[in-house]
């Protein structure tokens, strides 16, 4: 992945927040221009129940957030990898949009050097509730049971999950919402190689610079963008030759 990269995670798309999906639009308006690759680090969408629902009758803000991610895959390479909400995504629907989907941690060559990304909702294992949740919903079996299910149950289910989510976030202290150290150790030692780690998922958009066994490691967190308010607040991280960069930025633009 040579030349200017651009990611971002934690749109969160849904139908409830137009103006954070203009905001999304008006940025893959600029990856087209400045980018020469984006990839996009899980949670584009704050719910998917299955690739069939978004291909054979998508809403029709769907239809126009799909349009609008293939416009951009036909200007520049696009990657997507899952987030911790959008992890049913499968590869049918990432090559109907020209969209290629990556593997969970996956380490990249940048124009900066050997980069591992993955979501981030991996490396918080101090949630047990969470870690529960998870082993049973990334189960193939339990998957392809619930994919197997009609539509109308599949967003029943969803939703009676989405609602129970929010109730169990205010039990939940601000470590247990926030990555491991223990976690974010192992994923360094597992290529020592590898010296810089971008993730998103906890949305404590930040640079963290630590030494591992006399290494210096860098993990950069990506903003989240779910807040629809005017102006809406996202962000994203750039890598060039000469380094990595996050920025942030207000959508319509603060005079
Ligand atoms: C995704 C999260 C909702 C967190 C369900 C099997 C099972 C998949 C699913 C249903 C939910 C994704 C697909 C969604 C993530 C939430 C609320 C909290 C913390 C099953 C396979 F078990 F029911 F059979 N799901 N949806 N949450 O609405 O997009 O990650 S989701
Ligand atoms: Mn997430």
């Amino acid at each position: 992945l040579d030349g200017t990269l651009w990611l971002a995670s934690d749109i969160h798309l849904g139908e409830h927040i137009p103006r954070t999906r203009q905001a999304f639009y008006a940025f893959l308006d600029s990856a087209r221009a400045q980018a020469n690759a984006l990839i996009l680090v899980g949670d584009i969408f704050d719910f998917w129940a299955g690739d069939d629902i978004a291909l054979k009758s998508p809403e029709p803000w769907l239809q126009e957030a799909l349009g609008q991610l293939e416009k951009t895959a036909t200007r520049i390479p696009l990657y997507l990898m899952h987030g911790n909400r959008d992890f049913l995504i499968r590869h049918k629907l990432a090559q109907q949009i020209n969209a290629t989907l990556l593997a969970d941690m996956v380490v990249i060559e940048s124009a900066a050097g050997p980069i591992r990304l993955s979501h981030g909702d991996e490396y918080c294992t101090d949630d047990p509730g969470y870690l529960r949740f998870r082993k049973i919903v990334h189960n193939r079996f339990i998957q392809a049971t619930f994919l197997a299910l009609p539509r109308r149950l599949r967003h029943r289910i969803a939703n009676h999950i989405r609602n129970k989510s929010k109730n169990s976030h205010q039990y939940k202290n601000n470590a247990m919402m926030d990555v491991s150290a223990a976690a974010i150790e192992q994923a360094f030692l597992e290529n020592t190689q590898v010296h810089t780690l971008i993730h998103g998922h906890t949305h404590k958009p930040g640079h963290h610079t630590s030494t591992l066994h006399g290494n210096i490691v860098e993990r950069w967190v990506l903003p989240d963008w779910e807040y629809d308010r005017e102006p809406v607040r996202g962000g994203y991280i750039e890598i060039k030759k000469n380094g990595v960069c996050l920025h942030r930025f207000d959508w319509p633009a603060s005079p």
